[in-house]
């Protein structure tokens, strides 16, 4: 079985004017679709891995055969990483969380706008490449955290939630080094009715 990029569920302007249409093509057609290649070409040998779900892959990185471990780690990530990041978003400006995920949030935050608050800092103060990201714990609690280059928070036990990507290939075309722009541009495209349903069926 061999991993596929997958489509995007818009077109490429479909952010426009928060995330331009340049930087949607080339993020996809090319750093997803590396991603995915180079995760093809790292599970090559290892028939075995080849059949795992990238959440197997991502949930259990200290069984990987060590020369392909750094390969699969940062690719089987980025391609995940990815996926969940062109699923979460959409043209819902301005779309809030409700039920169960806004209780979650107003129970670990305080309120929307806090969370908001706390997210847009881990995400600004992630140094070099990474992600912020909004997590469910093992007991059930939600979690702002961020990890580095293509790391995933399903590695580290937590349930990832929403993920924000801050390399700089997400943003700089049109932000340049203004990553609070991006990030503040960036609430406007999340829309929370496909974050619950991904909540919800993960
Ligand atoms: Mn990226």
């Amino acid at each position: 079985m061999k991993h596929t990029l997958p489509e995007l569920p818009y077109s490429y302007d479909a952010l426009e004017p928060y995330i331009d249409s340049q930087t949607m093509t080339i993020h996809h057609t090319k750093h997803h679709a590396a991603y995915v290649n180079n995760l093809n070409a790292a599970l090559e040998k290892y028939p075995e891995y080849q059949e795992r779900t990238l959440k197997e892959l991502l949930t259990s990185l200290d069984s990987l055969p060590q020369d392909v471990y750094w390969a699969v780690r940062n690719n089987a990530g980025g391609h995940y990483n990815h996926t969940m990041f062109w699923n979460t978003m959409g043209q819902s400006q301005g779309s809030e969380p409700e039920g169960v995920l806004r209780k979650k949030i107003e129970e670990a935050f305080g309120s929307f706008e806090n969370f908001k608050d706390v997210f847009s800092k881990a995400a600004v103060s992630r140094f070099g490449s990474g992600w912020a990201w909004l997590v469910e714990d093992k007991d059930g609690k939600f979690q702002v955290v961020s990890t580095a280059n293509q790391d995933n928070p399903l590695s580290d036990g937590f349930k990832p939630v929403l993920g924000l990507d801050v390399w700089e290939h997400a943003y700089y075309l049109k932000y340049n080094n203004r990553r609070p722009d991006y990030i503040s541009g960036w609430w406007n495209v999340v829309d929370w009715q496909k974050v619950a349903k991904m909540y919800e069926e993960s």
